[in-house]
């Protein structure tokens, strides 16, 4: 009589998701670049500016997505300098881009471009920063800009 045992294995795939648990308070800087990834994300998604001081953007879109940089409910504490936007660009009064009116687009990136663009914010405060183009805040397209009083 044979005995054939037969060891069933189940493997159980343990998924180890690391987690972005770093919640790292970004350097106080006027120059801040930006990637506005295929993936629908600001890299990085926190900043930190000085309050009243002209800041530079560069926003670059990876080669896929075109993206923007709006700052939400800046209202008339924000104001844009050099507005950056990308050769032909006529998208930035699109009826299709939901932006409130206290809100401040500062640049915008076609698929594959980079632009510059200044901007500066005159009253302290965490603001948040989205991208404009439809389906991409919903995707999670946000940011964190903190502006600070660092005298
Ligand atoms: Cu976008």
């Amino acid at each position: 009589m044979n005995r054939i045992t037969r060891a069933v294995s189940i493997g159980v795939a343990a998924l180890a998701l690391a987690a972005c648990g770093a919640d790292d308070t970004p350097d106080v800087t006027t120059s801040l670049p930006v990637t506005g990834t295929d993936g629908l994300a600001f890299e990085p998604d926190a900043f930190a500016v000085p309050v009243g001081e002209e800041v530079t953007v560069t926003l670059t879109s990876e080669p896929a997505v075109e993206h923007d940089l709006v700052i939400e409910e800046v209202g008339a504490a924000g104001a844009v300098g050099d507005e950056g936007h990308g050769d032909g660009d006529e998208h930035m009064m699109d009826d299709d881009h939901a932006m409130a009116e206290d809100d401040l687009h500062v640049a915008h990136a076609n698929a594959g471009e980079t632009v510059t663009a200044t901007f500066t914010v005159d009253e302290p405060g965490t603001y948040q920063v989205y991208c404009s183009v439809p389906g991409h805040r919903q995707g999670g397209m946000e940011a964190t800009l903190a502006v600070v009083d660092d005298a």
